[in-house]
């Protein structure tokens, strides 16, 4: 059974995993109307991926007799300006959920909600592989500059790394 305390820290999370999957489905957007379709589906796929981050949660919630809530949530951003903005937000974005994951474990250690803590272990590692293929792909950018044929095969290469993730 989740404390009061632990269920709304939850429930805050499940809000950040949507509003995360929205984050990234306007970058895909963004992308795909500049017609770079690696990268667009590169970020449908982190959206994807962010709504199933959100489901386990609200079944974890649910499952130990608590209750998910669906909220409301804010628009995101959805002009970039530059791809190496787009990505650096990406980034920014990524360390923050990680900030929040990381906070959140702490509460279940103050609870000692250790069923909570064993859950949330998955979160923490899966922050560490998204915020490391962030920095690979600003690396990238960061060396393809306004290179625009760099920034073509960037495009083609980044579908590799959706296939692979
Ligand atoms: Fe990458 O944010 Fe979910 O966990």
């Amino acid at each position: 059974m989740l404390s009061k305390t632990i269920e709304t820290a939850l429930n805050k999370q499940i809000r950040i995993e949507a509003e995360s999957s929205q984050v990234y489905l306007a970058m895909a957007v963004w992308a795909e109307v500049k017609g770079l379709e690696g990268i667009a589906n590169f970020m449908y796929d982190q959206s994807d991926e962010e709504r199933e981050h959100m489901l386990k949660l609200v079944k974890f919630v649910n499952e130990r007799g608590g209750h998910a809530h669906i909220s409301d949530l804010s628009a995101p951003n959805v002009d970039f300006k530059s791809f190496k903005l787009m990505f650096e937000k990406l980034l920014d974005h990524e360390i923050f959920v990680s900030t929040s994951i990381n906070e959140l474990v702490h509460i279940t250690l103050q609870e000692r909600d250790y069923a909570t803590h064993n859950f949330l272990q998955w979160y923490v590692s899966e922050q560490i592989e998204e915020e490391a293929t962030a920095r690979t792909i600003l690396d990238k950018i960061n060396m393809i500059g306004d290179d625009k044929g760099g920034l073509y095969l960037f495009d083609r290469d980044i579908q590799q790394l959706t296939v692979q993730s």
